[in-house]
């Protein structure tokens, strides 16, 4: 069996890296990361090389989170919207590449924050479907996969649950478009993690570990056994990656309704959250 990577989101520390805290990458990696999760959208390209040598250097391996923000809209009636969001899309997959990453991912298949009210429609879901083979297509020529992750009611209306993203990614058909689980997700739609975890074998190609309450990892009431023993029971072999929001940047807070403190500190979030998934991957003997 393969060695998951143990990797932390960017968004722990900061919603923007820039050439004043590029040390967080050496910090993170002195904890033992072996990967973190990058912040696309806030991103300069300009910047890309930067952050890709620092990376490098240190040996650890980047992700891209991209999702959609509130201007860009994947699945409207308007078909020039469509088309917008596409192009902001593969404009990320470029920035993804030029930062050598192989992994972009978040909530991409729609708008996070934008309802109708109603149930999603067939013609919805084809748009995104449709919007999504188009971005895959080309990601494909940039060895770039997109990983559709899984958002909770209160973030979107289009899809909540690992079977209907299945079903999405099955209407999709394209081979470099997976799935990301996430924890904090799952623990609201799903009702039994394991099973969910079980029914998207060889689809996971990037797993969010988010506790209940999207503190530190270990400290709630998430069920991680079951989550552990169904990542061991697929095989799975890529990066484990916390994500919590300490810090308070207004993008982030309004998208994800972070309104208090979640940890005492981005660093014991990171440090305790390391030890704890540490354990856990070794327990279930995925390191
Ligand atoms: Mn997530």
């Amino acid at each position: 069996m393969g060695k998951v990577k143990i990797g932390i989101h960017q968004h722990v520390f900061t919603s923007k890296i820039t050439e004043q805290n590029l040390s967080v990458l050496d910090y993170v990696k002195e904890i033992g990361f072996d990967s973190m999760d990058v912040n696309l959208r806030n991103t300069e390209l300009v910047f890309a090389k930067t952050l890709r040598k620092r990376a490098e250097k240190l040996g650890l391996v980047l992700t891209g989170g991209g999702s959609l923000p509130k201007t860009k809209e994947l699945v409207s009636p308007d078909k020039e919207k469509r088309t917008e969001a596409i192009k902001y899309m593969k404009e990320l997959v470029r920035k993804a590449y030029e930062l050598g990453i192989e992994i972009y991912h978040g909530l991409i298949y729609t708008t996070g924050g934008v309802f109708t009210g109603k149930s999603p429609t067939e013609e919805e879901f084809g748009y995104a479907v449709e919007g999504i083979k188009e971005v895959a297509e080309y990601a494909s020529q940039y060895g770039v996969s997109l990983g559709l992750e899984t958002a909770n009611r209160y973030e979107t209306y289009m899809v909540n649950t690992v079977e209907g993203l299945l079903r999405m990614l099955d209407a999709i058909d394209e081979p470099n478009t997976g799935l990301l689980l996430d924890t904090y997700h799952m623990n609201i739609e799903e009702k039994d993690l394991y099973k969910s975890i079980v029914s998207a074998k060889g689809r996971t190609i990037h797993f969010h570990v988010n506790e209940n309450d999207r503190g530190t990892p270990g400290t709630g009431h998430i069920p991680w056994d079951d989550v552990f023993k169904g990542l061991k029971d697929i095989g799975y072999d890529k990066v484990i990656a916390i994500e919590s929001f300490v810090d308070d940047s207004i993008d982030i807070a309004s998208l994800t309704a972070v309104w208090r403190k979640l940890a005492p500190s981005a660093e014991s979030l990171a440090k305790e959250g390391y030890a704890f998934i540490r354990k856990m991957s070794e327990k279930y003997l995925l390191i």
